[in-house]
């Protein structure tokens, strides 16, 4: 029988089977062996009688922090106070999500506690750009585009992601406020990762990250993972320009006449350095 692994805890996996009965199993010895390891996410086909997954399909994405696959969405949620609102922090999950073929979708929380003309300009630059992004207040249609998706919640501490959890479904529950913090990052739970499920989608939480790196990216990925610059690239002179120092630059020109935002250009032109950077020491160690 087939299914998708919603709950992983230690060595209990939890399979939703297509005929929707939910199962807890364990995986095959040959997987410890090969060093595979099932994930929350993974479509499976599992041995009904023995309770034990046989197969792990092909997975379409996996992240290592939360360890989960076949991400259709990420929701990142970014408050506007509590903690403050960061582009910096925003651009760049984004662009980690963009680079493992995830969709991010903006949700805005807090503004009812404040909501400046900045925040609003970033809104509508993010939907120009062809971003999805939604109030936490806007629950309707936040469920509507996540129907049938398998989707995560990412996002700093606090900034209101099992809160939102528990708005679109009254039943969860879900812990919010300092506890959360000490059960998502306790070291007994750092491998827990349940998929709740809402109407026909699945939600997973994850804990607030405290820090964020580009591994395994190059600074073209960083690049490309800026949608707004793909549009326009051909028109650069060099076909692999990187907008930066470059003459002839169509984006440089861009973000001169205010078209592509100048802070998102900015957070670009640091996290290259950021790249640069991690990149030197890297081979200074290396050298060791
Ligand atoms: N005023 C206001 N408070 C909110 C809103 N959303 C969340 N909060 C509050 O913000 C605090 C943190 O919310 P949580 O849902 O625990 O945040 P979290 O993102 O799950 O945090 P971690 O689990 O630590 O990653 C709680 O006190 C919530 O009640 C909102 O839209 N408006
Ligand atoms: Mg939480
Ligand atoms: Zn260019």
């Amino acid at each position: 029988m087939n299914g998708q692994i919603i709950k992983v805890i230690s060595n209990d996996y939890t399979v939703k089977l297509d005929n929707n009965e939910k199962i807890v199993c364990k995986p095959r010895g040959v997987f410890r062996n090969r060093n595979i390891t099932p994930l929350a996410g993974d479509f499976v086909k599992v041995n009904y009688e023995n309770k034990i997954i046989e197969d792990i399909l092909p997975r379409k994405n996996e992240l290592k922090r939360p360890p989960v696959s076949n991400i259709d969405i990420a929701i990142v949620v970014v408050s506007t106070v509590n903690p403050d609102f960061g582009i910096n922090l925003l651009d760049k999950m984004i662009n980690i999500i963009e680079f493992n073929n995830i969709e991010p979708v903006i949700v805005i929380t807090k503004s009812d506690l404040s909501l400046t003309d900045k925040i609003k300009e970033y809104i509508s630059y993010f939907k120009e750009i062809g971003y999805k992004v939604f109030f936490n207040t806007e629950l309707d249609d936040i469920k509507g585009y996540i129907k049938n998706k398998t989707v995560i919640l990412t996002g700093q501490t606090g900034v209101g992601k099992s809160s939102l959890l528990n708005k679109l479904d009254s039943s969860l529950n879900l812990k919010t406020d300092e506890i959360s913090k000490a059960l998502g990052r306790g070291k007994h739970t750092t491998r827990a990762v349940e998929f709740y499920e809402i109407g026909s989608s699945y939600l997973a939480d994850t804990p607030g990250f405290s820090s964020l790196n580009f591994e395994g990216m190059t600074k073209e990925d960083i690049r490309d993972n800026f949608k707004e610059f793909n549009e326009y690239r051909n028109n650069c002179k060099y076909s692999d320009c990187m907008h930066i120092k470059e003459d002839d630059c169509y984006i440089k020109n861009l973000v001169e006449q205010g078209k592509i935002n100048k802070d998102r250009y900015d957070d670009y032109l640091g996290f290259i350095k950021e790249k640069e950077n991690e990149s030197i020491s890297f081979n200074i160690k290396g050298k060791k």
